[in-house]
């Protein structure tokens, strides 16, 4: 009988699946662009399956896509579970939602090095569009997963590409025969890089994640009068353009003037006809409102739509609205992020708690098992953007209080 050694996560293999992964969609700048179901997404779960039964992963894919791999324990059940995403943003950096995965896939190799056992099945998981931004609403297979979001919803979803979830998923070979939705897991951790300043700013290794921000999707749809740029008086325009631009301006200064943690978002405005010398038909443009409180977040929706009716009567366009995501702000379970400090800690690591201000699968799988995420910093906070960037050492240090958390869980061999 070999004794079991120390387990230790190898930073450097890490490192190099990060830099493989992250070489698929690759796109100037170092970052890398796999929005969900694209053949850049297949090409990078390929690589990730691959990976996973390398490893001896018992793997499967759900009907919607998302993949589990799962090393067994000394004892069948529910897996204690890792994961995160690896669809990306249009101009995507190489480790939001990758380093989950990847580090997940670390902890088992480490594992499997040591000949280490677990009592519990572990598991790693990614889960399909996380991002959200083809298709949304964001962590759409996580909400499949638990059950929170019906499977014929998703797949009937139209991203804004016009592509269809269901038809897309069967064209990448990815529609999975593993039902949905799963057995809960026994317990749930995602290492994710901050996406925002705080951890490198203040010098903090690792972040102990209380709970993820509430999030407001809305797409909203002006309608006007599309006429001459040069011979149509200003007094007699009915314009779009100039609609969404006074949304654009109101939400900013709204999050202004809630303070606090309120953030507020245009990311996505299309024109029709997009001319330069034609007065706009029609705008279609996203507001992304967030706060950590829900009430301040209903009433930035309140705000919001108070505007829109303003603009109705002023401009005498239309507007319709549809809402794309919401979620409540999601604490984690207080006994789960003392574990993730204590581990921390454990290790000397400086520690911080504080909240997401990014959406998470963590914050759906909340909903069925105990939860908890471990940040490492984002250098100058930059996230969805190819200079996203955290240092190895802070990637290793994360990786290593998640194996060690994981092994607690899972009940791995003293
Ligand atoms: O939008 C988000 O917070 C996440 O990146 N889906
Ligand atoms: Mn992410
Ligand atoms: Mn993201």
């Amino acid at each position: 009988m070999t004794t079991a050694k120390t387990p230790r996560i190898d930073g450097e293999r890490l490192l190099r699946r990060l830099n493989d992964l992250g070489a698929i969609g690759a796109i100037d700048g170092g970052g890398c662009a796999r929005l969900a179901l694209t053949d850049a997404d297949k090409a990078g779960r390929d690589l990730v399956c691959g990976w996973m039964r390398e490893l001896g992963l018992s793997v499967s894919i759900d009907a919607i896509g998302n993949a589990v791999g799962i090393r067994a324990g000394r004892r069948p059940g529910p897996p204690v579970m890792a994961g995160s995403h690896i669809d990306t943003v249009r101009t995507g950096g190489r480790y939001d939602g990758n380093l989950g995965v990847l580090a997940g896939l670390e902890v088992v190799a480490a594992l499997n090095d040591a000949g280490v056992e677990t009592e519990h099945p572990l598991a790693v998981a990614f889960f399909t569009n996380e991002e959200g931004s083809r298709f949304a609403p964001d962590m759409m297979g996580s909400l499949v997963f638990t059950g929170e979001l019906p499977l014929a919803t998703a797949l009937d979803t139209v991203g804004i590409d016009g592509a269809r979830v269901g038809d897309e998923l069967a064209r990448i070979g990815y529609a999975g025969d593993t039902p949905v939705p799963h057995p809960a897991p026994r317990a749930y951790v995602e290492l994710h890089i901050e996406q925002g300043p705080v951890l490198d700013h203040e010098s903090v290794e690792i972040g102990v994640v209380e709970s993820v921000q509430g999030i407001s999707w809305t797409e909203i749809e002006i309608g006007g009068v599309s006429n001459h740029a040069g011979t149509t008086p200003m007094s007699l325009r009915c314009d779009p353009g100039w609609a969404a631009g006074s949304i654009i301006a109101f939400v900013r200064e709204l999050a202004r003037e809630l303070g606090g943690s309120q953030v507020a978002t245009v990311g996505r405005i299309e024109f029709f006809p997009n001319l330069i010398n034609v007065v706009p038909e029609r705008a279609v443009l996203t507001v992304d409102l967030r706060n950590t409180d829900e009430t301040t977040l209903q009433q930035a929706e309140a705000r919001l739509h108070a505007h829109l009716d303003a603009l109705r009567a002023q401009e005498k366009v239309t507007i319709t609205t549809r809402r794309l995501a919401r979620f409540e702000p999601v604490p984690f379970a207080p006994e789960m992020t003392a574990l993730i400090e204590r581990h921390a800690k454990a290790q000397g690591r400086s520690t911080r708690r504080l909240p997401s201000g990014a959406g998470h699968d963590a914050q759906i799988l909340a909903a069925v098992c105990p939860a908890a995420m471990i940040f490492v910093p984002s250098v100058e906070g930059i996230s969805h953007n190819v200079r996203e960037f955290t240092p190895p050492d802070q990637l290793e240090a994360g990786a290593n209080v998640l194996l060690s958390v994981l092994c607690e869980l899972a009940g791995a061999d003293a």
